[in-house]
């Protein structure tokens, strides 16, 4: 199969199912209610959906914990109304990729049903057991991404299983060739029925060191034992070689912890493992170590290092952009920005300065009409699995009040998940009645149908930028430059292709910054896209004055 390499054009969107569209009033969102919204989608310009998971599940970790592969969770639908969707997706110019979780299943995924029963099922070593110490301990010391031990005891094996998330999230076992046989028909199945590609939930964990012992990292322990483990490029290539090569499809693979070198071994072309990845090091620039409960100070020049890093020295591989997704806290308001003054300035100013870097540009649900964080005031409130294991481990480390009193409405990962606000009724127009999570409280003011009114508003700057986007085809190879790394307040960057130079200039700051534009690109230059309405004069200037939160594109010709 010649693959077209259509990832690099592609803009694509991520559906979060439980919080886009309900369309049967359950208070949950579904596929259907995903078909009833298509065509917002294509008005948008989007090309691509990421669908975070739809299996079936018992929803432990909302999806992220499948109990069949190759069937849908009822309250989202049907394999008919999926079939329906991709249908009508690719209809609509949209094509469609899944969400991959193989590292682990749900303990309700009837394997884990069967390997539980005892040491001598035949799916016993679907997974990853060990014997508990000699003294009645766990059988080693990690820590798990949910902050909990990574071990539960099921008596009838007398074996702990291995979970690097939560207790219903057991591990798969990679070593065994059963697995790697289940997840080649996996994938067949899906690319069979017309997806399109596939977003690899934490695939750089498959692989783990066989000699399982206890672990010396400072937080994670156990990590260099879980993360790129010796398997890793091995299983990705025999992925590839055996199913993704013969479809034209991508994929992109989320990596935890992963440096750069990981991810030129991950995505160059010619290694046929992913066509690319999505690292952490620009949102893990608020926090230490990759931690989000961790909060550190967020410097600009940070962010700026971070992407110059992967912008500059990925050189082999393909870059992904986003500034959201199902896991982090909203972007308005994040990096110095602001979430109430100047909360539509903001949002145009972080959607220009990473849509125009170089790679696959993502969006994630919402993101597009500027939604903020959930601020909720109660533990309650909060649905995440995460947020409350976190939640009971901070309180074991005995961390002050306060401090835990601000991480997690911080870093929980509902702030990303309160349901979608399409208009100012009760349920935002997300549903008909009292969803899963509740609706953030600016709802009335932040919403889909005010923004189509507004000709100002963060919906249409998106949609303009994506038509800008798509016009200008060859930014996909053009090169990068930062131009001021070291500037407290301004992030300005260059694009070049053989005729033009695109630049884009990002005043992270309220206050008003006068910036220099090389006097060579005078005659030349084209404003394409800005979050002030500005006057010729203003535009054409050699030395401009940014005001707060500006952002502004320009093409220059050579
Ligand atoms: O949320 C996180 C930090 O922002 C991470 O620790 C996150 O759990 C990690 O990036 C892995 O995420 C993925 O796998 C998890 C699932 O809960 C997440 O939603 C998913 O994106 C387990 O499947």
């Amino acid at each position: 199969m010649k693959k077209t390499n259509w990832f690099k054009n592609a803009i694509i969107y991520q559906i979060y199912p439980r919080s886009f569209q309900d369309s049967n009033g359950d208070g949950m969102g579904d596929i259907r209610g995903i078909i009833n919204r298509l065509d917002y989608l294509k008005d948008l310009g989007i090309n691509c959906v990421w669908l975070s998971p739809v299996y079936s599940s018992p929803q432990e970790d909302n999806g992220y914990d499948i109990s069949d592969y190759k069937d849908i969770y009822p309250p989202f639908g049907t394999l008919k109304d999926f079939k329906e969707m991709v249908d009508e997706m690719h209809k609509r110019g949209i094509r469609l990729i899944m969400d991959l979780v193989v590292n682990h299943t749900s303990s309700e995924h009837r394997w884990f049903k069967e390997a539980r029963k005892s040491v001598d099922n035949p799916y016993h070593d679907y997974y990853i057991w060990k014997k508990g110490k000699k003294n009645g301990k766990l059988p080693t010391n990690w820590m798990g991404f949910f902050g909990e031990n990574t071990w539960e005891y099921v008596p009838e094996c007398d074996e702990y299983y291995l979970h690097l998330f939560a207790k219903g999230q057991p591990d798969l076992n990679w070593e065994n060739p059963k697995v790697q046989e289940e997840v080649k028909s996996i994938l067949k199945f899906w690319l069979d029925m017309g997806v399109d590609g596939f977003r690899c939930d934490v695939i750089n964990l498959i692989s783990k060191d066989p000699n399982i012992r206890d672990g010396h990292e400072f937080l994670l322990k156990g990590s260099k034992q879980f993360v790129n483990g010796p398997r890793l490029h091995e299983f990705l290539h025999m992925l590839n070689k055996e199913v993704l090569s013969k479809y034209d499809c991508m994929t992109v693979g989320e990596t935890v912890f992963t440096t750069l070198e990981d991810a030129k071994l991950l995505t160059s072309p010619e290694r046929e493992e992913l066509d690319m990845i999505f690292n952490f090091d620009h949102t893990n620039t608020d926090n230490y170590l990759g931690i989000k409960w961790l909060m550190r100070k967020f410097k600009l020049v940070n962010l700026k290092k971070a992407f110059d890093k992967w912008q500059l020295g990925n050189t082999t591989g393909w870059n992904s952009l986003f500034i959201e997704n199902h896991d982090q806290r909203r972007s308005v308001g994040r990096f110095n920005t602001s979430e109430t003054t100047y909360r539509k300035e903001s949002a145009k100013l972080l959607a220009t300065m990473y849509f125009f870097q170089k790679g696959t540009p993502f969006i994630y649900e919402g993101q597009e009409i500027g939604m903020t964080n959930a601020h909720f005031t109660s533990l309650s409130q909060y649905q995440d699995t995460e947020t409350h294991s976190i939640y009971k481990t901070l309180k074991k480390m005995h961390l002050p009040k306060s401090y835990i009193a601000k991480t997690i409405p911080n870093g929980s990962r509902d702030n990303a998940r309160t349901p979608m606000q399409w208009d100012n009724t009760e349920f935002a127009g997300f549903s008909n009645v009292k969803p899963w999570l509740e609706i953030n409280k600016n709802k009335d003011s932040i919403n889909v149908k005010e923004s189509i009114e507004d000709k100002n508003s963060i919906l249409n700057y998106y949609k303009k930028m994506i038509e800008i986007y798509k016009d200008e085809k060859e930014l996909v190879d053009a090169s990068y430059k930062d131009l001021l790394p070291k500037h407290k307040y301004l992030y300005v960057y260059e694009r070049e292709t053989n005729d033009n130079i695109y630049l884009c200039i990002n005043n992270f700051s309220t206050r008003f910054i006068k910036y220099h534009i090389d006097e060579n690109y005078n005659a030349k230059k084209t404003l394409l896209l800005g979050n002030y309405s500005l006057i010729e004069e203003q535009k054409q200037a050699s030395t401009i004055v940014l005001q707060p939160f500006e952002t502004r594109l320009y093409k220059i010709k050579k």
